[in-house]
């Protein structure tokens, strides 16, 4: 496979200067559909259209139920992190606790029989899902291959993200280097830059797409970077321009096999979104409502996402199950499996991978993750031991007594497939999930700046505050 330095994917000095001029003048002037412009971004001007009817629609909609009450919030809420209260809204997806994720209405399977595919392929790209998250539409294959295409030439990675990236120690986590590098592209800014020179507020939308064209562009070759320095020799392998996003991310990892090509873009697309309470969809939200910019936003989402009760959790449950072969072996008995589940949990720890603030059924997630493995890997022993764990742990969890959801979430099975394709390095596994979750809180964060929503304050009180409130 072509090798190329991550010096060779830096762009010069110069040409980000060009570049960052260029983003000036577009900033000063009103928006010209892609079609005038003589470029590829017909996804801009489908969202333009989007957005006149959605700001006509909500503005309709406070007019007339501004004041109508959605919910009540009791004590428990409040010391229990929220859990329940309406007080978001996000418009990509919805998460129902007995049948999953709804990307704009449409559940996984949908998606993946939907959802334009990649030559010879059967999973679905995440450029379609990204689509599908930013507008409400399911895209053309056509539309698709034009936001492959806008997303490669949007790779180059800054100079001096590079350098930082080739300059972070060994010891440092893949998720602290993955946030830090993050908001150091902060320089690359277009929101940023735009605002500083006075854009109008119902511009800010506009910028705010185009610095998440080049962040969601240039995820890839950051993580890449951050893995061949930790894992390799430091060269990450040739981006190109005719490839998907996820068949150039696989690429620039250093894997040629087609079925890690698709399991990439099978995880790439279920990743990126869990409707807008989570953690790193939240912390994107409250960031940027502070309008912060995008690459600011995001990197917060990310050190949201690298606890290990969220998305941190993938890497989790792979460090759990390899204990569970050294301590058992391969020809464990159920008795010992159930036995090593139980010692998780006396010893006053949780299950990886199990249990959902939201969830009360298996995450759909899981299910299409075990379909995959059914496919590809059905006598792989790591993926019988998660088929096995699948049987005892829920019940177990029950009888356990605590957990409000006994079942797996995404995080349970992920972390098998990789391992399978030969990514056994499990501390990077956190950030495949956040190159995925840039799709969901981007266009979410698309949609903030379209509504004009304005910076987020939630009143908190003192327990003395509160118990004056309740009379108790
Ligand atoms: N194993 C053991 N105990 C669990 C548990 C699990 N898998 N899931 C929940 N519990 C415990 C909680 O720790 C809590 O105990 P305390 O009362 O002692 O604090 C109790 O059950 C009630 O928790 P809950 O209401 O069921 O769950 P929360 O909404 O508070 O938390 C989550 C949800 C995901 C953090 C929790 O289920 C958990 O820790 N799971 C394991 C980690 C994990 O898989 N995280 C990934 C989630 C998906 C993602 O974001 O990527």
């Amino acid at each position: 496979m072509p090798q190329s330095s991550l010096h060779d994917l830096a762009t010069s000095r110069a040409t980000m200067a060009v570049s960052l001029l260029l983003g000036r003048v577009v900033s000063r002037r009103s928006y010209v559909p892609a079609i005038h412009r003589g470029y590829a971004s017909s996804l801009k001007d489908v969202l333009q259209n989007k957005m006149v009817k959605k700001q006509k629609e909500v503005k309709e909609f406070r007019a007339a139920h501004g004041d109508t009450k959605v919910g009540e919030v009791t004590v428990n809420m409040m010391y229990g992190g929220m859990r329940g209260i309406k007080g978001l809204v996000t418009e990509t997806s919805v998460l129902d606790p007995e049948e999953g994720i709804r990307f704009r209405g449409y559940s996984i399977p949908e998606c993946q029989k939907l959802l334009p595919k990649a030559p010879g392929g059967n999973e679905p790209l995440p450029e379609g899902l990204f689509w599908l998250l930013i507008t409400g539409d399911i895209p053309t294959d056509e539309q698709v291959a034009e936001v492959s295409k806008e997303w490669a030439s949007r790779a180059a990675l800054p100079q001096h993200v590079v350098q930082l990236l080739n300059n972070f120690p060994s010891t440092l986590h893949p998720m602290s280097q993955f946030a830090s590098a993050i908001a150091a592209m902060q320089s690359e800014s277009k929101f940023a830059k735009a605002y500083s020179e006075g854009a109008p507020k119902t511009d800010y939308w506009e910028h705010t797409f185009e610095d998440t064209m080049d962040l969601i562009a240039k995820l890839p070759p950051l993580a890449a970077a951050i893995y061949c320095n930790l894992y390799r020799d430091g060269k990450i392998g040739t981006l190109s321009a005719d490839k998907d996003w996820s068949a150039n991310f696989a690429t620039m990892l250093g894997y040629d096999n087609p079925q890690f090509t698709e399991l990439m873009r099978l995880y790439l697309t279920i990743h990126s979104d869990h409707e807008g309470g989570n953690v790193s969809a939240h912390a994107c939200h409250l960031v940027g409502s502070a309008l912060s910019d995008p690459y600011l936003s995001f990197a917060a989402s990310m050190c949201g996402l690298a606890g290990p009760l969220h998305g941190l959790a993938n890497q989790e449950v792979l460090v759990w199950l390899e204990q569970s072969m050294e301590v058992l072996g391969e020809n464990y008995t159920n008795e010992q499996l159930k036995e090593y589940v139980w010692n998780t949990l006396n010893s006053g720890r949780v299950v990886p991978g199990y249990g959902h603030a939201v969830l009360r059924k298996t995450d759909p997630r899981y299910t299409c993750q075990q379909e995959f493995a059914f496919k590809h890997l059905p006598n792989d022993p790591m993926f019988k031991l998660v088929a096995e764990l699948y049987k005892i742990v829920p019940d177990i969890l029950l009888e356990h007594g605590k957990a409000a959801n006994p079942w797996p979430n995404v995080d349970a099975h992920s972390g098998v497939l990789l391992r399978y394709y030969g990514m056994t390095e499990m501390s990077y596994y956190t950030v495949l999930f956040g190159v995925s979750r840039a799709l969901g809180v981007l266009s979410s964060l698309v949609w903030d700046r379209a509504l004009g929503l304005p910076l987020e304050r939630p009143k908190s009180m003192s327990t003395e505050g509160l118990k004056k409130l309740v009379k108790a």
